[in-house]
């Protein structure tokens, strides 16, 4: 077997039990392309640990009626692998999940993977510089590196409410859909309106009898433009490297332009505001339902949602808009704040995800046997969103504030991919065991990066899931992702601790 790091390396022996010179944890979009990468450069020792029975991550668990993605289908792919037959503008989760797994079989990533393998904890071992990886099989693996690629929306937000489990209907978590549950003639609950609420509402409420929609805030909404692509654009991408690459490169930027009015100006966010409200009112005439659906902060403060259906749904005569938390569940209803009841046969779970714990869930050990949770007491960090200072060879993949409010995390992905392979041949070429970057140089790189959050439309005032429980944005890159990819094109040796 090839190895990353032995090849040059005649100071130090191989340690023994090396399962796999690099250990990737998941599946999904992050993990699947970090892989391909690494086998397009010849390196073949890595083993991709997943908790599901097959790829796709994200877009293998949510399956809610109407679950696509907000970013053009020729975006949302690799840049490495531009595929053309995509049908919709805005991808399905089906189309996402089939692409997803085509990229595993073409690239033959499945035989490096061990499947419903979950991680159950991981220790830096000093003596040999390796990572010891206790799974849920009940193995422990060994790996030189260990690369974290959960992504950030992997862990349900259910609310813990009064009463939750004295409901005596079905209930389930957006990302959870229970298909068996048949939805016709119920009175259904949606609780939360955010990306996955507003795609889930307009698919079900011409199916079920009656659907309570309960908002604790309202949502910024535009308009989708969905479409599908005709057989001359797929034609075009297939036969034409260029054209693809040129229609990629157009959408990046029109995407792009918009970090500007997120993370520099957001006073510029006034015209879309205005936009959004003249939306609104063409699609909600009724005063009553316009005024509960209209937003009362920032636009782009939480994420923007795009949609066509959206507010045609809410003037449904079944469908009932409830402008204000939940404070209890009831054996067949739901009670807000002021005490109002509302019936309901099934509750739907439409509320997020718990981001800011994320990677800080994850049982990780590092060095002197410093627990990854206990170094992020005050909130995760990360320098440029890879490396953790006390974590040594252990790179994330999505870490900390590299989400995006604007543009798609592919362009994000990929900068971290030339990182962390930059990083791993700088190490076979210097016959280096460890990398740990200097914690002075994390330090600074986030007391810069919250300097630059606080003129960001994301610190102006609102709740969203990009902000942890001490107020400290630690999800979103606060800038252009044309500035991370230049910050990322080179792994920086001077930047870490080696030996
Ligand atoms: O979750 P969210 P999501 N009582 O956190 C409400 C990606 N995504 O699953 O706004 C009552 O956005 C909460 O209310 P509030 C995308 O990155 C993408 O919809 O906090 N309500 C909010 O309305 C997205 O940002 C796509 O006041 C409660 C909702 O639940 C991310 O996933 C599609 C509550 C949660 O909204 C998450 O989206 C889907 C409580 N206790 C997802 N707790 C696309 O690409 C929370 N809420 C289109």
């Amino acid at each position: 077997m090839q190895t990353i790091l032995s090849e040059g390396s005649n100071a130090v022996p191989e340690p023994p039990r090396l399962d796999a010179e690099v250990i990737i944890i998941g599946a999904g979009f992050a993990g699947l392309g970090m892989a391909i990468r690494m086998k397009q450069r010849g390196m073949s020792s890595f083993l991709v640990l997943e908790r599901a029975s097959d790829v796709g991550g994200t877009w293998r668990d949510n399956r809610y009626p109407g679950c696509a993605c907000d970013i053009p289908s020729v975006l949302y792919s690799f840049s490495f692998e531009r595929d053309a037959t995509w049908t919709r503008v805005f991808p399905r989760q089906g189309e996402i999940l089939d692409y997803l797994r085509r990229c595993a079989d073409k690239y033959r990533i499945r035989s490096h993977i061990r499947f419903d393998t979950e991680l159950l904890d991981a220790a830096y071992d000093e003596p040999s510089a390796t990572w010891r990886l206790r799974t849920s099989g009940g193995s422990t693996l060994t790996s030189r590196v260990l690369i974290c690629a959960m992504g950030p929306l992997n862990r349900p937000n259910i609310p813990n409410l009064p009463g939750i489990d004295r409901f005596a209907g079905p209930s389930f978590h957006s990302s959870q859909w229970d298909a068996a549950v048949d939805l016709r003639d119920k009175h259904v609950a949606v609780i939360g309106t955010g990306a996955s609420a507003i795609q889930i509402v307009p698919e079900i409420a011409p199916v079920v009898r009656k659907l309570t929609l309960f908002q604790r805030s309202a949502p910024w909404v535009i308009p989708r433009n969905d479409g599908a692509i005709s057989p001359l654009q797929r034609f075009l991408r297939r036969w034409l490297p260029g054209y693809s690459w040129a229609v990629r490169t157009l959408i990046y930027w029109v995407l792009e332009i918009r970090a500007f009015g997120f993370t520099v100006k957001p006073a510029l966010l006034q015209s879309r505001e205005s936009l959004a409200l003249k939306y609104l009112e063409r699609q909600i005439p009724e005063p009553e339902l316009r005024r509960a659906v209209t937003p009362n902060y920032r636009l782009g403060c939480k994420r923007v949602l795009i949609s066509d259906d959206y507010y045609p749904a809410l003037r449904r005569p079944n469908v009932e808009v409830v402008p204000a938390p939940v404070a209890e569940l009831r054996e067949h209803s739901v009670v807000t704040a002021s005490g109002a009841e509302y019936p309901a046969d099934v509750v739907i779970f439409a509320t997020g995800f718990r981001a800011t714990q994320g990677f800080g869930a994850l049982r990780v050990y590092g060095r002197g046997g410093k627990e990854l949770a206990d170094a992020w007491r005050d909130g995760m960090e990360a320098y440029l969103g890879t490396s953790i200072a006390g974590f040594p060879n252990l790179f994330t993949l999505i870490g900390p504030n590299t989400g995006l409010g604007h543009n798609s995390m592919v362009v994000m992905m990929e900068a971290q991919y030339s990182y962390v392979l930059d990083a791993l041949a700088q190490m076979r070429r210097d016959g280096l065991r460890a990398l740990d970057v200097k914690p002075a140089v994390q330090q600074r790189f986030n007391e810069r990066l919250q300097a630059r959050m606080r003129r960001t439309v994301w610190a102006s005032g609102c709740t969203s899931w990009y902000i942890d429980a001490r107020g400290k944005n630690t999800t979103l890159w606060p800038g252009f992702t044309f500035a991370y990819r230049y910050l990322t094109q080179r792994f920086r040796p001077d930047r870490y601790e080696r030996w």
